[in-house]
């Protein structure tokens, strides 16, 4: 095994070492002069010694990576070299500086050499910007830190003709020609901001315009910036964009506070957008959406990523982080705000639940492995790998359980009392919850260990029914094993929101416990606080079946529910999400102890209560299609896996096929009989309950399709005349499956879209996870295709992304042949786009989880990445902590 060189090995950054900064920046004015190979960035700073510091005499030290430095000014005059040194890390430090300076560098950098696109890049001719977290460092000197807010103005000056459209934050200042065909644009930023909302953009690209007149009456111009050709895929984003500044308004009372807003569209980016001040950057995938390029789930995605960057605006750059270990402090609420924006949109039951689907596959098993952190991490190598489930989704749960705790009313009083108490300012995740404890009266210091402690808390209950005394107690008790560098773990509260049924009649019973005068109709909620707490409810006349962790009200693991209980939960309990998840508890429960049969040789056996659950689910269809929608698969590969000690990914597959065969064949004309019902009949519209039907629909289609031909036949007919490509999808994911359908169907299918990169994305997903016996070779072979690159961080996840995470049965095959493509691909990639190389890396990193020989050839290939010359930091971390 390569053994880390302790003397060059990364070093950790800890929260506890955070020191107020030595200097403050009161203004920056920036002028770019762009070129690709030789962009020119002149500096002046106005600097100011912070009378916050420890050290009143601190060196200056400003981060700087990669820059070329052309000249220095110190108060106007040049400043010799004797005066300030270069660091080996690309550092500035000025050793004895005055307490009052006026700073000015020229630097030069090359945006096209830049294809990690942290910085300023280059993407199909035009220029972008990425600087959150530390990328501004890489554009000119500056103490690159979200503790650092500064008011910035930009001029911008670049051939016209090749970059008619200039942009930068805050509000337009100005623009005209200058020499040589050149021309040039001034902005203003009046909202002190740190480095990291620092953005760029420039070039060739066209607007989709439209205005929004904010509460107080200002007209607000917004422009989503693309490639001329694009523009008539942005209608949906601008919709989306303009409900999220109402609901803002609405609900927290957000009033946008510039004269424009601009989103521009790149399709080189690393993730999905980020929220720079006034212009956001994009990555396509979350822009541009049209009925026959994108499907329900990219209409969704468009929706929530174009909210969530929007609400930052707020939470994020008005109110910032004091360092990165606050990073949750702006995404986790960030998220909660977006959560909830997306149910008010539409269903809120069906949103809670595909919000907890995602959780569950992302997040748990992040917790369960070797890269847990607590929501507020306290060590990193690179920041980069810190934008993870945890901070964002487990982020978002947290802020929920105060939500839940304190109730509506007076959340929205500590969100004012916050940004009243932060504005302009960089706060903790303390500042926050003392907010909202002080808003509400409310102790919530208990509250903080959801923040330091990492690992999903295990609950569980017994319940005892006293027929004499009628009287049920219910026992809860919690329990978090143990993660990396915390093995003693401590209870956490516990919100576990809860009804009880008649066993009886599944009706939903009053409630009362012991102390109380009164029964309570409907959901209560009660607080486990400790490892184990009681309750007591008195009157109860039968023995009841406990609804527990109603609308998932706290981010745990509730296990060891009898099956007859969760039966009886499924068919009759009043709240849809706990409804939802006993059916997929239960139907995990079967499908484990098959998993179990097929192990030891047995037959797997088939228990018809699933064919009579699809049955009951589709003849109640019509309620509610997007519930249906969600109930009718079967639970995933991964949350199987994650359920068993040591994951089983061959045998997973192999039960879950033979049940949606068997479940297709038993019930095939019901869903032949609701296929056909929910035809489409009008043109494509994104609304909840359109989704809705063609999700229940497709879900229909995928049985019939796993019971035989005559499914098969129906796809095909389906790929054929669809008319958006929701339906195209659907139907090509089935026939890829089909050594017969497939390889026409997919031909076809690149044919029709090959100019399309975020359709082509999609042609390679699909054959990543395909279950086919040929994948992995499959997925070698496409890396050689003409179309692909590991330039393009979409590419690369469409393909690599998808087969690691998305196909666990041919990823985990048993000749390694996929572990070994992944570390080949992780180590090209790592030099080009350390921070996607990082992301790549990840389920390598999960061997623990598979049983020999799987878990020994998992690790030998993480070894091997380890072991590449010259890896990058965020790789470096992934791989050495995956190991430890
Ligand atoms: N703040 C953005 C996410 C983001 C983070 C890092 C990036 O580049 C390395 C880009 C975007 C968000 O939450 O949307
Ligand atoms: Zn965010």
């Amino acid at each position: 095994m390569a053994a880390p060189d302790t003397a060059t090995a990364p070093r950790a950054i800890h929260r506890l070492d955070y020191r107020p900064p030595a200097f403050l920046v009161d203004s920056a004015d920036l002028h770019f002069d762009l070129d690709p190979a030789a962009t020119v960035v002149r500096s002046t700073l106005v600097l100011r010694r912070n009378p916050k510091a420890e050290d009143r005499h601190a060196p200056l030290r400003l981060d700087g990576e990669g820059l070329t430095l052309l000249g220095i000014k110190v108060d106007g005059v040049p400043f010799p070299k004797t005066h300030y040194t270069l660091g080996e890390d690309g550092s500035l430090t000025v050793p004895n500086p005055s307490d009052i300076l006026v700073l000015e560098t020229e630097v030069r950098i090359a945006p096209e050499e830049n294809t990690a696109f942290s910085g300023l890049y280059t993407s199909g001719g035009n220029f972008y910007t990425q600087c959150e977290a530390e990328g501004f460092r890489r554009i000119t000197f500056f103490p690159d830190r979200p503790d650092v807010m500064t008011r910035f103005t930009v001029a911008i000056t670049a051939d016209k003709a090749r970059y008619p459209v200039l942009l930068s934050n805050g509000n337009p200042a100005g623009a005209g020609d200058g020499e040589g065909g050149k021309h040039w644009a001034k902005w203003e930023d009046p909202h002190p901001k740190p480095s990291y909302l620092f953005a760029l953009v420039a070039g060739d690209l066209v607007a989709v315009s439209d205005y929004f007149t904010t509460k107080s009456g200002r007209d607000v111009v917004l422009n989503i910036w693309v490639r001329a050709g694009d523009e008539d895929k942005c209608a949906y984003a601008m919709d989306s964009l303009k409900r999220s500044m109402k609901w803002d308004e609405e609900v927290y009372g957000f009033e946008y506070d510039l004269d424009v807003f601009n989103i521009a569209a790149v399709s080189d980016f690393n993730m999905g957008a980020m929220e720079n001040k006034g212009l956001n950057v994009f990555n396509t995938k979350f822009v541009l959406a049209k009925p026959d390029t994108a499907t329900d789930g990219d209409y969704q995605g468009v929706e929530t990523v174009i909210a969530h960057e929007y609400f930052h605006n707020w939470t994020g750059n008005r109110v910032t982080c004091r360092d990165w270990f606050q990073l949750s402090l702006k995404e986790g609420l960030t998220v909660f705000r977006d959560q909830q924006f997306s149910g008010d949109q539409g269903s809120r039951a069906v949103k809670r639940i595909r919000d907890v689907r995602g959780l569950r596959a992302a997040q748990f098993p992040e917790d369960a492995g070797p890269m847990a952190h607590p929501v507020r991490p306290d060590s990193y190598i690179e920041i980069d790998n810190f934008y993870t489930p945890t901070v964002y989704q487990k982020g978002a749960e947290v802020v929920r359980l105060l939500h839940t705790r304190i109730g509506a009313q007076a959340f929205r009083r500590g969100m004012d009392l916050y940004v009243e108490r932060h504005d302009n300012s960089a706060a903790t995740i303390e500042d926050f919850r003392a907010a909202m404890q002080d808003a509400s009266g409310v102790d919530l210091s208990a509250f903080a260990k959801w923040y330091e402690q990492a690992g999903t808390p295990e609950v569980t209950a017994e319940g005892e029914y006293d027929e004499a005394a009628r009287r049920y107690t219910l026992t809860l008790r919690q329990k978090t094993p143990p993660t990396p560098g915390q093995p003693e773990k401590r209870p956490l509260p516990i919100p576990v929101a809860m009804g009880l049924l008649d066993a009886g009649t599944g009706r939903e019973q009053p409630t009362r416990l012991q102390g109380e005068n009164e029964a309570r109709t409907g959901t209560r909620t009660l607080m486990l606080e400790d490892a184990e707490a009681r309750f007591v409810f008195e009157d109860v006349p039968a023995p009841p079946v406990p609804s527990l962790l109603r609308g998932f009200s706290a981010p745990v693991k509730l296990k060891g529910l009898p099956l007859d209980q969760l039966r009886t939960l499924a068919a009759r309990d009043t709240d849809p999400f706990t409804r939802w998840d006993s059916g997929q508890q239960y139907a995990a429960a079967v499908m484990l102890g098959m998993v179990a049969a097929h192990r030891r040789g047995e037959p797997p056996g088939f228990d018809p209560a699933l064919a009579e659950a699809v049955r009951a689910n589709l003849a109640g269809a019509d309620a509610d299609p997007a519930f249906a929608a969600e109930a009718l698969p079967l639970p995933g590969e991964g949350f199987l896996a994650d359920q068993m000690d040591l994951a089983d990914p061959e045998a997973i597959h192999l039960v879950r096929r033979h049940l949606r065969r068997r479940i297709g064949a038993e019930c095939a004309d019901a869903l032949r009989e609701t296929y056909e019902r929910l035809a489409d009949t009008g043109p494509y519209s994104p609304d909840g309950a359109s989704i809705g039907r063609r999700s229940l629909r497709n879900a229909c289609l995928a049985y019939l399709a796993a019971a035989g031909e005559d499914g098969m036949r129906l796809a095909r007919a389906q790929f054929d005349a669809a008319a958006n490509m929701t339906d195209v999808l659907a139907a090509l994911s089935l026939l890829a499956e089909s050594e017969e359908h497939g390889p026409a169907a997919l031909a076809a299918f690149h044919a029709r879209w090959r100019g399309d990169e975020l359709v082509v994305d999609k042609w390679f997903s699909i054959q990543a996870m395909s279950a086919q016996a040929g994948t992995a070779a499959r997925v070698r072979e496409l890396q050689r295709h003409p179309d692909f690159s590991l330039r393009n961080p979409n590419r690369v996840r469409s393909l690599l992304g998808a087969f690691a995470s998305g196909n666990p049965y041919r990823f985990h095959n048993r000749s390694g042949e996929g572990y070994a493509l992944l570390a080949d691909a992780v180590i090209a990639l790592d030099p080009i786009n350390a921070s996607t190389a990082a992301r790549l890396v990840g389920p390598l990193g999960l061997w623990r989880r598979q049983a020999p020989p799987l878990s020994g050839m998992m690790r030998r290939e993480l070894e091997r990445v380890l072991a590449a010359p010259n890896l990058s930091k965020g790789t470096y971390e992934k791989a050495s902590k995956g190991l430890a």
